[in-house]
């Protein structure tokens, strides 16, 4: 991915979100040519700086055709985008319901991530009566992964890139990144990003901050 103007695509998003992630990972393996236009300020209210998402959320993908808004939008147009035929499975292919339960609790944990970052901004403290829910439901969400992930993904059809399976590591991930939760104790969840983490698509996604210019 590039930040020239050299693409007719543009990822509108942040190298720090986990949502994020998963179109900057979709990018990669999909091998789609793509501008990253980094939205710096998180608190802002203009939807131009979000890609016009109303929801002032990230990412967005502005095509010629028009926006699309979430990572799910973003990751299937990029599919149709490309040049490359992987085998992809989506949340619909998901008919057991662990691998449907799987990716219900990585997409909602996902957004209990966004719900405590969020009152951090605001200075509420992680110790605070109102995260007490949010942090709860993540602790019994990645109980859940912990026991039940690898078969999870385990009744998914064969493919090559998997929706509940970047989803679930790019949730994972960034726990550690804005400290959110620990791994410590899941090993099976620390093997399952270990793995996912060695392709490239991983490891030319790391978590980081996006710094304006100058
Ligand atoms: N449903 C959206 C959720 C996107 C989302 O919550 N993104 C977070 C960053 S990881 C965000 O924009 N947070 C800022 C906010 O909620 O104000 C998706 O799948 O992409």
């Amino acid at each position: 991915m590039t930040t020239t103007e050299s693409s007719s695509l543009t990822l509108v998003a942040r190298s720090s979100s986990h949502f994020s992630r998963i179109a900057r990972i979709y990018v990669a393996e999909l091998e789609v040519p793509c501008v990253f236009q980094p939205v710096f300020d998180i608190n802002a209210t203009d939807a131009a700086l979000f890609g016009d998402n109303p929801l002032l959320r990230v990412p967005s993908l502005r095509t010629p055709a028009g926006i699309w808004f979430g990572s799910l939008n973003v990751c299937r147009e990029l599919a149709r985008r490309s040049a490359r035929r992987p085998r992809l499975v989506w949340p619909e292919d998901l008919v057991h319901p662990l691998g449907a339960n799987a990716q219900e609790i990585v997409t909602d944990a996902m957004g209990t991530g966004v719900v405590i970052i969020t009152a951090r901004l605001t200075k509420v403290a992680d110790d605070s009566a109102v995260l007490t829910k949010p942090f709860a439901r993540l602790v019994g969400a990645l109980d859940w992964l912990e026991a039940h992930l690898e078969a999870a993904l385990a009744t998914q059809p064969a493919c090559d890139v998997s929706f509940l399976e970047v989803s679930a590591f790019c949730f994972l991930t960034h726990l550690g990144f804005r400290g959110l939760g620990t791994l410590d104790a899941r090993p099976r969840l620390r093997a399952f990003c270990e793995r996912v983490g060695e392709r490239a698509s991983a490891r030319a996604t790391p978590y980081r901050f996006d710094q304006p210019p100058g």
